[in-house]
C-alpha cells in the first residue's frame, strides 16, 4: 500500500482507543524519542497507549527515560489490551524484533510511521516520508494536527529525534523544514545546551578504548576511496562495550577527505552486521539491497549470513560494482 497522508493517519488514530507503539533493536535517538512523543500525544488525546519494544534505551540516552518505555524482559506486555499498533521508524516490520510476534499473535491494525527511502509500506496506513530528516518530523506533524501543545517533554524529545539523524544538522537530509520545526521548539521554551552536551559532549571511557581497536583495524581499499573496519564481539566484551557504543565510527571513516563509501562490519555471532555510510554519488541504501538491507543513499546497513572476512569480501565486490 502506498503512502497515506496525514490526515489518513488523523483519522485511523481518531477512530481508534488502544495502541501498542514499538520502535525497532537497537533503538537509538530517533526511535526512542519518536515514540516516546508519540506516547504522550496518545495519551492527551485520551487514547490508551503502551510503547513496547525488545531492547530497552541505552545508556547514553537514559536521561529520556520517562518510565514509559518498556521491554519483552521487563514488562508483562500480554497483559495490556490492545488492537491496533504503531511502528516508527522502522523500514520493515522484522525491525521491531521479537515484539513482531507480539503484533502478529494480536492480528492488530497496524500504523507504520517512517522516513526511510526503503519502507516497505508494511502496515494498513503507512505514513512514510523520506523527505523527513527524521521520524520525529512526522511525529511533530502529527501534534500539529491534532493541535497539541508540545510540553517539555514533548520538546525534547523532537530535538533529540531530529538532532541524532541529521548529524547535528549537518547530513543533506536536513531541510528547511527540519530547522523550522526546531525554530518553534525553541520559541516554545526549548533549551539546548545541556541537552546537546548529553548527547554529544558524553562519551564514556570504555567507547574510547574500543575506538582505539576500531581505528586499529581500518584498512583502505580502492585507493582509498573505500575506509572500512571489522569488530569482533570479543572486542565489545574486552571493552565491556555494547552495540550502541559504536555510534559514531562509520561516520568518522566517511569523514575521511579520500574517502567516498565507508562500512564497519560487526560479528553477530555467526553473521555480520553492517553499517554503510557515503557521500557524492554513491548510493548505500542500493548496496545494503543487494544483501536484503536498506536504509538512505547515505547511510544504510544490512545483515550478511557470513563471517565478517567472508562479508567483507562480497560487500568490496558489489561497491566496485557500483561504483
Ligand atoms: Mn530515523
Amino acid at each position: 500500500m502506498p503512502s497515506n497522508s496525514l490526515q489518513q493517519v488523523v483519522r485511523a488514530i481518531e477512530d481508534r482507543d488502544n495502541f501498542l507503539l514499538s520502535a525497532h533493536i537497537s533503538p537509538e535517538g530517533d526511535c526512542i524519542a519518536s515514540a516516546l512523543a508519540l506516547d504522550s500525544l496518545l495519551g492527551k488525546i485520551r487514547k490508551k497507549s503502551f510503547v513496547l519494544c525488545e531492547d530497552k534505551i541505552p545508556e547514553q540516552l537514559y536521561f529520556l527515560d520517562n518510565g514509559r518505555w518498556n521491554t519483552l524482559k521487563s514488562n508483562p506486555s500480554l497483559l495490556y489490551s490492545f488492537d491496533n499498533s504503531i511502528v516508527v521508524d522502522c523500514p520493515a516490520l522484522d525491525r521491531i524484533g521479537k515484539v513482531k510476534d507480539v503484533i502478529e499473535t494480536r492480528k492488530t491494525f497496524l500504523i507504520n510511521i517512517d522516513h526511510h527511502i526503503s519502507n516497505k509500506n508494511f502496515g494498513d496506513i503507512n505514513f512514510v516520508d523520506s523527505g523527513a530528516a527524521a521520524t520525529g518530523e512526522l511525529i511533530y506533524d502529527l501534534f500539529q494536527a491534532f493541535r497539541v501543545p508540545l510540553a517539555d517533554d514533548d520538546l525534547r524529545n523532537i530535538y533529540v529525534s531530529l538532532s541524532t539523524d541529521t548529524g547535528s544538522f549537518r547530513y543533506s537530509n536536513t531541510t528547511a523544514k527540519t530547522h523550522e520545526i526546531v525554530a518553534d521548539l525553541l520559541r516554545h521554551g526549548l533549551k539546548t545546551d545541556k541537552l546537546n552536551e548529553q548527547l554529544y559532549d558524553s562519551v564514556p571511557r570504555r567507547k574510547v578504548d574500543l575506538f582505539r581497536i576500531f581505528l586499529a583495524r581500518l584498512e583502505f581499499d580502492e585507493n582509498g576511496s573505500i575506509a572500512s573496519a571489522i569488530l569482533r564481539d570479543e572486542d565489545l566484551k574486552a571493552t565491556g562495550c555494547a552495540k550502541i557504543d559504536l555510534e559514531g565510527f562509520v561516520e568518522y571513516l566517511r569523514s575521511i577527505i579520500e574517502v567516498q563509501v565507508s562500512f564497519l562490519i560487526c560479528q553477530q555471532g555467526v553473521d555480520s552486521r553492517i553499517s554503510f555510510r557515503s557521500k557524492g554519488s554513491f548510493d548505500v541504501n542500493k548496496l545494503a539491497g543487494l544483501f536484503g538491507g536498506g536504509g538512505h543513499a547515505k547511510a544504510a546497513g544490512c545483515t550478511i549470513h557470513a563471517p565478517v572476512e567472508k562479508a567483507k569480501k562480497l560487500i568490496l565486490e558489489q561497491v566496485r560494482k557500483l561504483k
